[in-house]
């Protein structure tokens, strides 16, 4: 497929976490005494009517080593984990773009490196009752000179 030059396409993304306070009527026999906290860490476009699966064959979501199986691999949307813990770490989200001959993708896989937080870190914001913590960031995929496939992918509605 051939290159549109002097074409950047730039799909708006959101990723982040979710945090809560584990209930004790939440946790099961198999949850580990000492966590303390629910959360979910998510990669998705901001807009809903963008389908992003033409071009990602997965999404990984390297958790800390604590974490059995600690890298998880999403074939599909919603990108997302959900798990219990005690700690903060880094979490590394990875966009593994299908091979590059077909799209004419030789952008390298996009990496995201999120600080998962369980713990309130906005001074102005009230802590809420059940610990809930949101931490929503923003950013962009850029597309350098999309080849017609990949523009054709992107702007369709
Ligand atoms: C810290 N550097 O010391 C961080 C590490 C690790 C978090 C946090 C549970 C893992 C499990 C978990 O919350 N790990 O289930 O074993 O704060």
């Amino acid at each position: 497929s051939k290159r549109i030059k002097n074409v950047s396409i730039s799909v708006p993304i959101l990723y982040g976490n979710h945090s809560v306070r584990l209930e004790p009527e939440e946790r099961t026999e198999r949850t580990p005494a000492d966590h303390t906290h629910k959360w979910t860490v998510f990669f998705k476009p901001v807009l809903d009517n963008i389908d992003l699966t033409p071009l990602i064959k997965r999404v990984t979501f390297k958790l800390h080593e604590t974490y059995e199986n600690s890298v998880r691999l999403l074939e599909k949307p919603p990108y997302q984990v959900t798990e219990t813990g005690w700690g903060e770490f880094e979490v590394i989200i990875k966009l593994h773009f299908h091979p590059g001959a077909e799209l004419g993708i030789n952008e390298k896989n996009f990496q995201i490196f999120h600080a998962l937080k369980l713990h309130p870190f906005n001074p102005l914001i009230e802590p809420l009752p059940n610990g809930e913590v949101h931490l929503v960031l923003y950013d962009e995929l850029v597309f350098q000179e999309p080849t017609e496939k990949v523009f054709e992918i992107l702007t369709q509605k």
